[in-house]
């Protein structure tokens, strides 16, 4: 009798278990292959992988015969590719790799195969993982760190370390990311010890036939933290000794070693102006200590100080005046937007501004201010309206994807970074659709001019799509309804959250639900969101015109008299930029205080939908990862109540307006 209750239980694990596998597998289920015979001009790693790839996912004509040849072609560039009625050709083992899961990712969609060249936007495609050594993750919401674990004893590599690793770096390899930061841009000091550079290194290898390169966060006073010196001056000789030792330490064990990540003089993270020094001194200093090894610097521009200068022009008034005076292999990593990940910003002015430096951007995947790892948020929509902004810097046609991508600078090296949504959690990133922010950064890091519609059919079409001969009814019953609902859910967050502008007013230290109330006494002001929305019984919304801060005058004309003037600010940016009357008519003829109304009770009611489009789809999805979305749906759609209910109601306070009466009341 025990026997056979045990081995029910077994079996009810193991089948528990193997359901878990649902959302591990992210976007890479193919199921079924037919025989192909694979020719491949080199061998190595790399191709093998790719000769593998192929023979365990084909989909194509039974028995044909690909050929995967790495020969010089001037047409091709970095790691790109070219598809030919043959197969595919590449300039390196790495462009084959690339072509072959184009091909592969053509074929699980349905799409045509069209002969051409694929040629990556940025050299280099960046995840910036927030990972602590203890295995905690800073804004993290997918489990603990897949990379490190609590204690400095259990550091050792196991055989379950290296294949999570490998399936990562799979993942990656598979929409085109070539690089990791490994740890936290508020990083420990520790890191460029041996004992974490081992388990450093193991990751290096695990990651190396995939083509994704490690780098690390670097903390700035490490001199002095591990090496014991009196001082981290960048122009000190024994500091630039130090990093150039370190340095080739690190290359001694990574040849392939990608580089330094370094956040310095930002919440209080040390750097060279500790030392009178700028940016560029450091950056430079450290840069130096890279370049025999070809390794770069990313440079992080997210400065800002507790003063009573508008944070939004902090950044762009330290780094302007460095134009020109760092180093070809440092690359300044500028946050989309010139605050912080919010749900809508206007670009950083410093896109294009700067234009004898490289700049690269730098996207959220972690959904910090989005709804974390609840709210189902597809972000690639906010990235795609992001690169395609106009900054008139050189002209029309000056959009900041051409301003980081080296088509509108010289650029020695062009990159673009993502902060990782990644954990042990058993799907990575703890919702099922935060994958898709995963593949859309991918994708977009790849191939900057996407589409966002593009990206999700993609993305769904692999994720959901249990066979090819699924046709007509899962395409009009599934794919459109819930490409509809993530194309719709960043608009719908924007309008639930921080309609028409706002910006920062969600609660303090975890940044989740509403918190435009929250101002501690002592608290420094540019952390409390009434700094941001300046409520009061005239209007809401930041002044940033002429009259104001004059954040205005930091972008390019014509944007600057159209951000400066209430009347053609977009309605988007309008309390980004304005201090806007309560009774201020708006371009549809609404008072702000009414549209401020109709936008938080869209933004619930879009939820609302997105719940009833999910309740249909149940047939088309397996349970368990119907159940989920479900669930989350349903705490978004009463979080989304909360914001709406919590805003209006605080709001109201300064406006005193009544609550138009085809609004849903606040309860
Ligand atoms: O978005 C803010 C976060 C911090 C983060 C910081 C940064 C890693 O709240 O947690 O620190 O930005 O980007 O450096």
């Amino acid at each position: 009798m025990i026997k056979i209750v045990s081995s029910c239980l077994i079996l009810f694990f193991l089948s528990v278990n193997l359901q878990a596998e649902n959302g591990h597998s992210l976007w890479l289920r193919s199921q079924s292959s037919s025989p192909v015979s694979v020719i491949c001009s080199k061998k190595s790693i790399v191709t093998e992988i790719a000769r593998q790839e192929l023979l365990n996912g084909w989909q194509g004509q039974p028995g044909a015969s690909i050929k995967l040849i790495v020969k010089q072609d001037k047409q091709v560039k970095g790691d790109g590719y070219k598809l030919t009625p043959e197969g595919v050709q590449a300039n390196t083992d790495l462009g084959v790799l690339y072509g072959v899961y184009d091909l592969l990712r053509h074929q699980q969609t349905g799409e045509t195969i069209n002969p051409g060249i694929f040629n990556p936007s940025y050299e280099r495609r960046v995840l910036n993982h927030w990972d602590n050594q203890d295995g905690t993750i800073e804004r993290g919401y997918a489990g603990r760190s897949i990379f490190w674990r609590n204690t400095k004893d259990s550091l050792n590599v196991t055989e379950a370390d290296k294949k999570l690793w490998r399936e990562y770096a799979r993942a990656n390899a598979s929409v085109g990311i070539n690089g990791a930061v490994l740890n936290n841009v508020n990083a420990n000091a520790d890191i460029l010890t041996d004992v974490y550079l081992k388990r450093v290194k193991a990751i290096a290898d695990e990651f190396r036939p995939y083509g994704v390169k490690v780098y690390l966060s670097a903390k700035f006073s490490a001199p002095s933290q591990v090496g014991g010196l009196k001082t981290c001056d960048p122009l000190d000789p024994t500091v630039i000794k130090w990093w150039q030792a370190k340095v080739k330490e690190i290359y001694a064990m990574i040849p392939d070693f990608g580089g330094f990540l370094v956040k310095a003089n930002s919440e209080g993270q040390p750097g060279p102006q500790d030392y009178k020094r700028t940016h560029a001194d450091g950056a430079n200093m450290m840069a130096d200590a890279l370049k025999p090894y070809g390794g770069i610097v990313m440079w992080r521009a997210f400065v800002y100080s507790a003063s009573d200068n508008d944070r939004a022009k902090q950044a762009y008034e330290e780094f302007l005046p460095l134009d020109g005076q760092f180093r070809d292999n440092v690359i300044i990593q500028v946050k989309n937007g010139p605050v912080d990940f919010q749900p809508r910003e206007p670009f950083s002015p410093l896109f294009g501004a700067m234009k004898k430096t490289s700049l690269m951007p730098e996207v959220q995947i972690t959904q910090e201010y989005l709804g974390h790892s609840i709210h189902l948020v597809f972000l690639s929509t906010m990235w795609e309206e992001f690169l395609k902004s106009e900054t008139y810097q050189e002209g029309e046609g000056s959009t900041v994807a051409r301003c980081t991508d080296g088509s509108l600078f010289p650029q020695k090296h062009t990159a673009i970074a993502g902060v990782a949504n990644v954990g042990l959690d058993v799907n990575w990133c703890g919702h099922q659709f935060a994958q898709s922010n995963w593949y859309a950064f991918g994708r977009l890091a790849w191939d900057n001019k996407l589409t966002s519609d593009q990206i999700a059919d993609e993305w769904l079409k692999l994720t959901f799509k249990r066979n090819v001969a699924e046709t007509t009814d899962w395409q009009d019953n599934f794919l459109k309804p819930v490409k509809q609902m993530m194309l719709d859910s960043r608009e719908a967050a924007v309008n639930y959250m921080m309609p028409l502008g706002l910006h920062h007013i969600m609660s303090a230290n975890e940044h989740y639900g509403p918190g435009p109330w929250w101002a501690p006494k002592r608290m420094r002001k540019d952390w409390t969101p009434p700094y941001y929305h300046q409520a009061d019984t005239v209007g809401v919304g930041f002044d940033r015109t002429h009259t104001g801060s004059d954040a205005v005058s930091q972008y390019h004309e014509p944007l600057h008299t159209l951000f400066d003037n209430i009347q053609t600010c977009p309605d988007e940016y309008l309390l980004w930029f304005h201090h806007v009357p309560w009774s201020f008519k708006m371009k549809n003829g609404c008072t702000l205080w009414n549209e401020l109304c109709y936008r938080y009770n869209k933004g619930l009611h879009q939820v609302r939908d997105f719940q009833k489009i999910w309740d249909k789809v149940q047939p088309y999805v397996d349970g368990e990862r119907f159940v989920q979305v479900q669930s989350k749906l349903r705490s978004q759609s009463r979080n989304a109540q909360l914001w709406k209910d919590g805003c209006l109601l605080y709001f109201q306070q300064f406006s005193k307006m009544p609550i138009p009466y085809e609004i849903e009341r606040p309860v």
